[in-house]
């Protein structure tokens, strides 16, 4: 891949800012880091990212950003995205798949995710389904990917990676600290978010790659392996809907297979999960 631009670049205040320069001279990769897109602050790399691919960006362009003024997760909720402690990250994806199979890109990234902060961390991280990376039952990530389709193709995607590197405890908002966690709060110390980056992009290009090359077969068993629930019993919130089962894992379209106290074997498409018990 040829050498990638850095756009829009101007340093954050404070010495702590990203040495995206760094990060560039580390990577190598196949498909992602063509361009960075850099801010100090911005709404949202994910409404950014849409707008560049809009406007034609390239498969592999990154938006990146020290803070987010409108960090979103899914259905409208809030990510805290406090200033130049975490990674707030939007690629564009251009992938060859039929609209059906865009979750796949969700699971693919849970998957690069999930390895990476393994790398770092001592306790196993695991997936929440569909789009959460926890340890110890507390988040540590969330993906946001939000497809452009139309009936035959994904016309793109935008894979939105919001990941807690450096986000004390004692910082975080009330509300969040019992739920939320940080890989420095998990390891005591601060981590080098330039490290944590290069290793994010080089994980997700390999198995962005590898889904794109070889389909989805080779990354579910590596998905399953680091599926969280499975086995146990979950609740899940379809809208006005609950239904309780045993999770059993995913199936090809990226729908959570959940059998029912009843017999009955459900796909779920979306929805809230809840683990009931262990
Ligand atoms: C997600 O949504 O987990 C997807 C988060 C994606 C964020 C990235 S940051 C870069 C890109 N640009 C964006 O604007 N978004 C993406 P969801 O499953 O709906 O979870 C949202 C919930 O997570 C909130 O309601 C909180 O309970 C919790 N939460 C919010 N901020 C958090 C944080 N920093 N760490 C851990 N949990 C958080």
């Amino acid at each position: 891949m040829p050498p990638s631009e850095i756009q829009g670049i101007s340093r954050a205040p404070s010495g702590a800012s990203l040495d995206l320069e760094r990060v560039r001279a580390l990577l190598s990769t196949k498909r992602l880091g063509s361009a960075f897109h850099y801010f100090t602050e911005i709404a949202s790399t994910n409404i950014h990212g849409r707008a560049l691919a809009e406007r034609g960006a390239a498969e592999g362009e990154i938006v990146i950003a020290e803070s987010q003024t409108q960090g979103r997760g899914r259905l409208g909720r809030r990510w805290e995205s406090p200033s130049c402690s975490n990674l707030y990250l939007s690629f564009v994806l251009r992938p060859k798949l039929l609209p059906r199979f865009a979750p796949q890109i969700t699971l693919t990234a849970a998957v690069a995710l999930v390895e990476t902060v393994a790398a770092f961390l001592v306790r196993p991280p695991v997936i929440k389904w569909p789009n959460d990376i926890l340890v110890g039952g507390k988040k540590l990530a969330g993906i946001l990917t939000e497809a452009a389709c139309d009936a035959q193709r994904v016309e793109y995607v935008i894979l939105g990676i919001g990941l807690n590197v450096n986000y004390r405890a004692a910082t975080m908002p009330d509300e969040l600290r019992p739920r939320a966690t940080s890989m420095a709060d998990l390891t005591g110390e601060d981590i080098s978010r330039e490290s944590v980056l290069v290793r994010l992009i080089q994980d997700l290009d390999r198995c962005y790659g590898e889904l794109e090359e070889t389909g989805f077969d080779a990354l579910q068993p590596r998905w399953e392996a680091h599926f969280g629930l499975r086995g146990q019993l979950v609740r899940v919130e379809l809208g006005d809907q609950v239904i309780t089962g045993r999770a059993l894992g995913i199936d090809r379209e990226g729908a959570l297979l959940v059998q029912e106290e009843h017999g009955q074997r459900r796909a779920i498409v979306s929805g809230e999960v809840i683990l009931v018990e262990s």
